[in-house]
């Protein structure tokens, strides 16, 4: 369509004139690989309230029901491959100056597709972490067994991914702070810019100067603030975008 046209020419420029570029992406990046995002259409949440499974509560309440849906959940992921979107992030990463992946996702498509150093701000499902003795380990074994999952100090593991309630991990939140600071252009994808902390780091951009970029098929909370939306699927905007700056910018 004629407006995304603009806005995608426009996008193009941006990013390749900054040297610094930080990305936060959401489900909606993994929805053409095939992975339910949590509010649309056949979403995660159509079947379960976030309220009912993902959290502490619900987990300390029936752990093994927690269980079943981060079990099926992992057999969903392991069977689904990155898309053009995650690949084109990871060609972005390889040309931009200084870069900053960060995703509230908690599949391993990003790092799949070659992006490196992805800052994941609410965990991972391939990370099990004792709620004993808090040792973390990446566990790719689908489907898991015993269910739930036992720590080798006898304790129960619990899923590494932050529930709702929860804090996110020190490290990747200050990562992320920094790196929205320090951007001159954000890009923000796939994500319905609803759950916080996660939710304030493209103001935080803006508010420090960066173009902020959005891409999304629809209209989020965070439109009215973006300097840009595409409206469009992650798996077309994000080649197209990079299709145009490596055409007419300076390649590397
Ligand atoms: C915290 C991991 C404080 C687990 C997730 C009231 C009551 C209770 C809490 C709160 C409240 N108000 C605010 C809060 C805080 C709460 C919050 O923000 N709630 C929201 C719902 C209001 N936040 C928290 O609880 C956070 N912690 O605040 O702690 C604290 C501090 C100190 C000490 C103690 C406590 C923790 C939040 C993390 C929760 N964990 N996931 C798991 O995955 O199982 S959140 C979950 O939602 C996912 O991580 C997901 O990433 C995240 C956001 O969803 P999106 O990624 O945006 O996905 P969504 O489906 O919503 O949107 C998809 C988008 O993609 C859509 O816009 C769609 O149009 C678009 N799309 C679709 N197809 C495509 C596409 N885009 C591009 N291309 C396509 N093809
Ligand atoms: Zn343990």
């Amino acid at each position: 369509m004629e407006c995304e046209d603009k806005d995608i020419a426009k996008a193009a420029e941006w990013v390749r004139g900054a040297r610094r570029i930080a990305v936060l992406t959401g489900a909606g990046i993994s929805a053409e690989s095939g992975l339910p995002t949590f509010r649309g259409p056949g979403g995660l949440w159509r079947s379960f309230r976030p309220e009912e499974l993902a959290t502490p509560q619900a987990f300390a309440a029936d752990p093994r029901l927690v269980w079943e849906w981060y079990d099926w959940r992992r057999s969903v992921h392991a069977k689904v491959e990155p898309n053009a979107g995650h690949r084109a992030l990871a060609d972005l990463g390889r040309r931009a100056g200084e870069f900053s992946l960060i995703t509230q996702n908690v599949d391993s498509l990003h790092e799949a597709a070659g992006s490196r150093a992805v800052v994941h701000l609410h965990g991972s499902l391939w990370t099990l972490r004792c709620t004993r003795c808090g040792k973390e380990e990446m566990n790719r074994q689908v489907p898991l067994e015993p269910l739930p999952p036992v720590c080798e100090c006898g304790a129960m593991q619990r899923p590494g991914v932050v529930w709702f309630g929860e804090p996110l991990p020190d490290k990747p939140l200050a990562q992320a702070l920094a790196a929205a600071q320090k951007a001159e252009v954000m890009l923000v994808v796939g994500t319905s810019s609803m759950v916080y902390p996660a939710a304030a780091l493209p103001k935080v951009a803006r508010d420090s100067g960066a173009k902020v970029i959005e891409v999304n098929p629809e209209e989020t909370e965070m439109t009215l603030a973006a300097h840009a939306s595409v409206r469009g699927k992650a798996g077309e905007v994000l080649p197209e975008i990079m299709a145009r700056v490596t055409r007419d910018g300076p390649g590397k």
